[in-house]
């Protein structure tokens, strides 16, 4: 049971954060803290202590004064893009292998988003994503960390990003389904930080009397979050050298891929600092990042960022000149986040902007308000920003089939229906190369529905002589 500290004590507390908030030009925010309980107001400075006004004032003013600016049109470049295969493919296998087998790699998953697009409710984590058994993708991705386990020999730790909206759903989910089999101390759950969005003259906002609004701080906010954690301690303690970063929507993702940890920590195109998965862009208006080169260094701008020009600009054989769109797929190596966050984190990456409708209460006469159109800014931090502070970061190019198939809308592009066809489309590419029939129409769709769990196979070489039906059946359901 917790108990309210003295009244006195609360006073001098609240008059202490007035004069702070004062001082930054937010003192709107405890106008009317007359009207709170003694609770609501001890959590309403809770909450301003927890989100650093001075630091958070200092971020927006430095948005505010400019930001970050696309460079000029004539500086971008495309990036350089090692091929699917590269020539020392096998080489660059093993290599990553061993750094599995020797316990150098963890997983990283950032899964602190809202997922508003879904309208999922829950984590997205939580939505089944399977095709046909329908696992939701937190246990697809544990599903493949105990396929590798099995094979090296060595568990393999994760660390997952969540945010404060759904750190303890996302707890509870894990606990509920008993850590999905993994060993619950190889499992590293923590919430990533809080912004403060704010209107157009630089207010922040309380979204409720005593509650002030706040967005999850971008999944750059994850080096961050690394380190406030502990995270990044943790992974020093236990040897790791590289992390295996992807995003919780995507079901095919391969959590953990050898080829691409040996180009990242051993091929001449990389810094082994952090390097990039990227795959042809499916059309000018994917709304993917774009690999980019500017000044030599290669960066991502994102789909919002790239001028319009250059997003539909070709080449004589009519493919998109800058083609390489980011599934936001990444290694990086534990050192260059220590390098990062060593400092004043805050600043290693710049902030981007977007405007959004945050209801409100209007501090000078409690009046709650629903806008209509945006009327305030978040803040969020790009994780693939870092990608121009490493010296060489490799992009490497992957097949869209293999490993794309995000989950991110209700319904068109990306949502369940498009991914569950891809993840279809890849099983029958799976036994196809390993030469079973797999019948299709006349559009080239699989006819037999195909689910491979990743016990089976985690990639389409461990088909390579398994025990499989003879023939595939069109209209039929199987589960590998
Ligand atoms: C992201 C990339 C886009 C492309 C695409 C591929 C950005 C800005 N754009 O687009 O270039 O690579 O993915 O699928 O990233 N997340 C957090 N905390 C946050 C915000 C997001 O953990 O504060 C996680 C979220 O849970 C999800 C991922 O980051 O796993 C992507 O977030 P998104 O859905 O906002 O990004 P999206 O799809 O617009």
């Amino acid at each position: 049971m917790t108990t309210s500290p003295p009244e006195a004590e609360l006073r001098q507390r609240l008059d202490r954060t007035v004069e702070m908030l004062e001082g930054h030009g937010q003192a709107h925010l405890l106008a009317r803290s007359g009207e709170l309980e003694p609770e609501a107001l001890e959590s309403l400075l809770d909450q301003i202590d927890g989100i650093d006004i001075p630091s958070s004032v200092r971020l927006m003013n430095e948005a505010r004064s400019g930001g970050c600016a696309t460079p000029p049109e004539d500086s971008i470049r495309p990036a350089k893009v090692v091929p699917h295969e590269p020539a020392d493919a096998e080489s660059m296998r093993a290599r990553g292998q061993q750094l599995v087998d020797e316990g150098r790699v963890a997983a990283f998953t950032v899964a602190g988003g809202q997922g508003t697009r879904l309208g999922w409710n829950g984590p997205k984590g939580t939505y089944p994503a399977s095709p046909i058994t329908g696992k939701p993708l937190f246990r697809l991705f544990a599903e493949q960390l105990l396929a590798h386990a099995r094979r090296s020999g060595r568990s393999i730790p994760w660390y997952i990003m969540t945010s404060p909206i759904n750190d303890a759903d996302t707890r509870a989910f894990f606990q509920d389904n008993n850590w999905f089999g993994l060993d619950r101390t190889d499992v590293f759950l923590f919430p990533q930080g809080v912004l403060p969005s704010y209107d157009d003259d630089g207010r922040f906002l309380l979204s409720e009397p005593g509650k002030i609004a706040v967005n999850p701080d971008g999944h750059g906010g994850a080096l961050r979050a690394l380190r406030g954690s502990g995270a990044i301690e943790d992974m020093l303690a236990r040897g790791i050298e590289h992390i295996s970063y992807f995003q919780v929507d995507n079901p095919t993702v391969q959590v953990i891929d050898p080829l691409f940890l040996g180009l990242h920590a051993s091929s001449e195109e990389s810094s082994g600092e952090i390097s990039s998965k990227m795959v042809p862009k499916a059309a000018p208006d994917e709304k993917v990042g774009v690999f980019c080169e500017v000044d030599g260094r290669t960066c991502v701008i994102e789909y919002s960022d790239l001028p319009e020009e250059l997003a539909t600009a070709r080449e004589p054989d009519g493919s998109l000149r800058f083609l390489a769109g980011s599934i936001a797929i990444h290694a990086l190596s534990v050192d260059f986040i220590a390098r990062l966050t060593s400092e004043d984190s805050e600043l290693a990456l710049p902030l981007h902007q977007a405007r959004k409708k945050v209801p409100y209460v209007e501090t000078s006469d409690g009046g709650r308000i629903e806008p209509t159109s945006p009327n305030a800014t978040k803040l969020e931090l790009f994780i693939f920003d870092a990608v121009p502070l490493a010296s060489r970061s490799l992009v490497w190019e992957t097949d869209r089939v293999e490993e794309f198939a995000p989950i991110k809308n209700a319904e068109g592009s990306d949502s369940a229906v498009t991914s569950r066809d891809l993840q279809f489309e890849r099983a029958a590419r799976w036994l196809e190369a390993n030469g079973h029939d797999m019948p299709r129409d006349a559009d080239g769709t699989p006819l037999a529905l195909v689910e491979i769990t990743s016990e089976t196979a985690l990639d389409r070489r461990d088909l390579a002589g398994a025990d499989l039906p003879d023939a595939f059946k069109p209209g039929e359901q199987y589960i590998l």
